[in-house]
């Protein structure tokens, strides 16, 4: 197929300007009555035919100003309606459609869950509802009148505020919806169906009284108290840290069991993966609470940034999504604690997002070429796309970013926007050029910094030499030095910040901003060598290589004024441990200095539970995968971490034993971030106190396991116990699947947790488990559970040395593509790391590779994948 080029881009033809939508929901023949106010844009061809997208619809009629087209005016494909010669000025074009929402297994436009009809039009689903100019250039005014069988969908939803609604002959009503705000057709949606209601209310700084909404299936009213409350604070905290009111008088959120994405922020009606509304102490995890609060807060987010200023085209996507992360990032810091949630997105953002840019589907913040858009909702275009906000920020200080952002929502409010748009705001504001700045939107991989230090106790200097490197990545050889802010400080021997002077004795800023190859930057007044803690608060994201030495790790670990900074010290030193023993190289103390670089964080834990919970947490067997780069043999790397953590449980017992009695949270559930700490700490501990499989210990685990009173601690002792094999473990499995049996959303933690077991036998037990009833292939939340669960989730297993994990995904993925290819094309990313496996394993991912790619008549979205990930 030919692939869609950012160069290419060009303004419609013709725009939409209103559209009125009467849609009649039927299970399977909803008929869309759309009329839409035609005009042809000022920059477009002069006389052009009109062409609107189409996906596998049916017209049904097509009039133009209320005349019916003669059928040799126009031509009408699954996916394209042509008229060959539309009026040279204005016109109304009415087009009618009927389409079958119980046969839309993709879940893109109109489908129904469990019952409900419910729409995802991101990216271009709303061309499977209508014909349209279904590019996000196009903004329209909506106005959408549902009509339905009352006993099935006495809820009838739509953007914008209600118009009118009643009641019609043969127990049948109506609701008619109008949303003042133009939007593009991406933002369209509408929920019929039979479902209960929280309500609320919230008034706007200016006085805007705005009735909330949250629907969910009934009998799960009680589920959503979390959620309302983290939209009221998320309403409030837009207005005080960005000036932003919301502009309707209505604002609602439906939460659906089946869905694509994690949700979707379509004007004035947020639809949601249940996953991400629904919470109770006895369901949900602190985790769970903690991204329900950020997913709330993001979808609400991007009233202003995606839906006042949206997207020019699909290209500037992390326009929207960049930023919102960076807003819901912001968000949760101050609700939480930020060193916390920093250590956390850094986590998140090294798996996923370091891993996606050191393999073949690399791409940049801003692609330039796409063959499927739907491929293109990764962790580079939203969490790198946050991260260079980040560094912005730290380049052109807080006073411009703030002026900048300002700027640009009221400068843009309106506008489909552009990258360039964006950052015009921020050089125009903080009075710079930014053009090197614009490469973290065009270069793709993770750029490479090396800190080699010097010191001269004679001169009493201190020499700080930074390079950069960047890598080849698929498409890009040739590349630029980068502009690369790195907040730092250099710590003296008494742990405190020495004050930073240049060679003249003037007091420099903390931040090194490396704009070439190679920078050179000399501090004075340091008669005895300081350590350099660089890149603080993670200011930038690249890959950091530096020549501090373990005893310099051992001392930023323990005191380093940067709390992200202590935690990566913590990180490094057990990395670099963790890479050498999966090589077959270990430093004799390596483990002892990890251990006591632990025992500090315990000693010290009161300060920041939630904190030391962090600094306790191993590198992931991922997290040792990418430092390792080439020739991994996942079995190794899980030894090298198991024989580590059986170090650390013999000797660190006592001390994490103790952990449980100091830090148990007293009094009744609650999910706030203080409890969460505390019960993140004491979770940690367990794991690590009961990886020694001593049978005592793992009695204890048990005990808390049926003890616990809230999902957090039951989960965490359920999780422990699925490590170590015996009959204890599967009579807490059974007793937990026995617990939720009738709970399809907890029921995929335990698909999971299964999934992720690191023995030869998880593999018949993740093929067993796709026939339990428990799971349902169709439904994208349980395929990611277990499917997704076994292929991220469990290294050992998926890598199995007979390939036979990466048939099983192979097989899954060409199984689901034809029903659910954005799924299936999702699932098929676990392979993205294939190339950095030693030769054996790499020969077999291949393989089942190249089996898929043999598959005729694959989904635009996993061929998409499959070809980049083979090329
Ligand atoms: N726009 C797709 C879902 C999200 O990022 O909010
Ligand atoms: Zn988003």
């Amino acid at each position: 197929a030919t692939p869609v080029k950012l160069s290419d881009y060009r303004v419609p033809d013709h725009v939409v300007t209103q559209v009125h939508l009467d849609v009649v929901l039927h299970p399977t023949a909803t008929r869309i009555r759309a009329t839409s106010e035609v005009a042809p844009h000022r920059q477009g061809r002069a006389g052009a035919p009109l062409v609107f997208d189409g996906d596998g619809l049916m017209l049904a009629s097509i009039a133009i100003d209320g005349v019916a087209l003669a059928t040799d005016a126009y031509a009408a494909t699954p996916d394209r309606l042509t008229i060959h010669q539309p009026p040279r000025g204005p016109f109304r074009l009415t087009v009618e459609t009927v389409i079958d929402p119980q046969a839309n297994t993709q879940l893109m436009g109109l489908y129904r869950s469990s019952g409900t009809w419910c729409t995802q039009c991101e990216a271009e689903g709303f061309r499977r509802i209508t014909y349209f100019p279904d590019r996000p250039d196009v903004l329209a005014v909506y106005t959408t009148r549902i009509e339905a069988e009352k006993k099935a969908a006495p809820v009838l939803l739509g953007n914008g505020n209600l118009v009118e609604a009643g009641d019609l002959p043969d127990g049948r009503h109506y609701a008619v919806w109008h949303d003042p705000h133009p939007k593009p057709s991406y933002l369209f949606a509408l929920v019929g169906g039979d479902l209960a209601v929280v309500t609320d209310s919230f008034t706007t700084r200016s006085g805007r009284e705005v009735a909330l909404g949250i629907y969910v299936e009934h009998g799960k009213e009680d589920r959503c108290a979390y959620a309302m409350d983290a939209l009221k604070r998320s309403m409030r905290w837009d207005e005080e840290a960005f000036g932003c009111e919301y502009d309707l008088d209505v604002f609602n959120i439906v939460a659906v069991s089946d869905f694509n994405m994690g949700a979707m922020e379509n004007k004035g009606l947020n639809i949601f993966n249940d996953k991400y509304v629904l919470a109770l102490p006895d369901t949900a995890t602190d985790q769970d609470y903690a991204a329900i609060e950020a997913i709330i807060a993001h979808e609400y987010f991007h009233n202003w940034t995606g839906n006042r200023i949206t997207c020019r085209d699909w290209f500037q996507l992390c326009l929207k999504e960049g930023l919102t992360v960076f807003r819901d990032q912001e968000f949760s810091s101050d609700m939480r604690s930020r060193a916390v949630k920093r250590i956390a997105d850094v986590r998140l953002l090294k798996s996923h997002q370091f891993a996606e840019d050191a393999g073949p589907l690399a791409h940049p913040v801003r692609p330039e070429i796409y063959h499927e858009i739907n491929n293109f909702y990764t962790a580079t275009v939203y969490e790198k796309g946050a991260e260079v906000i980040r560094a912005l920020k730290v380049l052109i200080g807080e006073t411009a970013f703030r002026a900048g952002m300002d700027l640009y929502l009221a400068r843009h409010d309106g506008d489909a926007a552009t990258v360039e748009d964006f950052i015009a705001c921020f050089a125009e504001a903080g009075g710079r050029d930014l053009s090197q700045f614009f490469l973290w939107y065009r270069q793709s991989g993770t750029p490479e910094v090396s800190v080699a230090t010097r010191h001269d106790a004679v001169a009493g200097t201190f020499t700080v030499t930074l390079s950069q490197r960047h890598r080849p990545t698929p498409g890009q050889t040739d590349k630029q030095p980068m502009v690369i802010p790195l907040a730092f400080g250099l710590v003296g021997e008494d742990g405190r910040d020495r004050p930073l002077l240049d060679e003249d004795g003037r007091q420099v800023a903390a931040v090194i901003t490396l704009d070439e190859p190679q920078k050179t930057v000399t501090f004075s007044g340091h008669p005895t060598r300081p350590v350099l803690s660089i890149n603080r608060g993670f200011s930038a994201p690249v890959a950091l290589k530096t020549d501090l030495t373990a005893a310099d790790l051992a001392f930023l670990a323990g005191h380093d004024g940067d709390a992200y900074n202590r935690w990566q010290a913590i990180q490094s030193l057990a990395t670099e441990h963790l890479v050498g023993a999966s090589r077959g190289n270990t430093r004799p103390g390596g483990a002892d200095a990890i251990a006591a670089a632990l025992a500090h964080v315990i000693d010290g834990a009161a300060a920041d539970p939630a904190f030391a919970a962090q600094a306790l947490t191993l590198p992931s067997e991922a997290d040792i995968a990418r430092e390792m780069g080439a020739e991994v043999d996942p079995a190794a790397v899980f030894a090298a971490r198991k024989t580590l953590k059986l170090h650390l449980s013999a000797s660190l017992g006592d001390r994490l034993a103790a952990l449980r009695e100091r830090f148990a949270t007293p009094g009744p559930y609650s999910p706030d971030a203080a409890s969460a700490g505390r019960r993140a700490l004491v979770n940690v501990a367990l794991d690590l106190w009961a990886a020694s499989g001593d049978d005592a210990r793992l009695a204890v685990v048990e005990a808390r396991f049926a003890g616990a009173d809230n999902m957090t601690d039951r989960f965490a002792a359920l999780a422990v116990l699925a490590q170590h094999p015996g009959a204890r473990r599967e009579a807490a499995l059974a007793a937990f699947r026995e617990r939720y049996r009738t709970d399809a959303l907890i029921l995929d933690k335990w698909l999971a947790l299964q999934a992720a077991i690191p023995e030869d036998g998880t593999l018949a037990r993740v093929e067993a488990l796709l026939a339990d009833p428990a799971f349902a292939m169709g439904n994208p939340n349980r395929l990611r559970a277990l499917v997704g669960g076994f292929a991220t989730g469990n290294a050992t297993q998926f890598n199995r040395p007979d390939g036979a994990g990466y048939a099983f995904l192979a097989r899954v993925v060409t199984d689901t593509d034809p029903r659910n290819p954005q799924v299936a094309a999702r699932l098929l990313q676990a392979f993205r790391s294939w190339r950095a496996l030693e030769g054996g394993r790499r020969s077999l991912a291949r393989a089942a590779l190249e089996r898929v790619a043999g598959v005729a008549g694959l989904s635009p979205d996993v061929r998409d994948i499959v070809d980049r990930m083979l090329s």
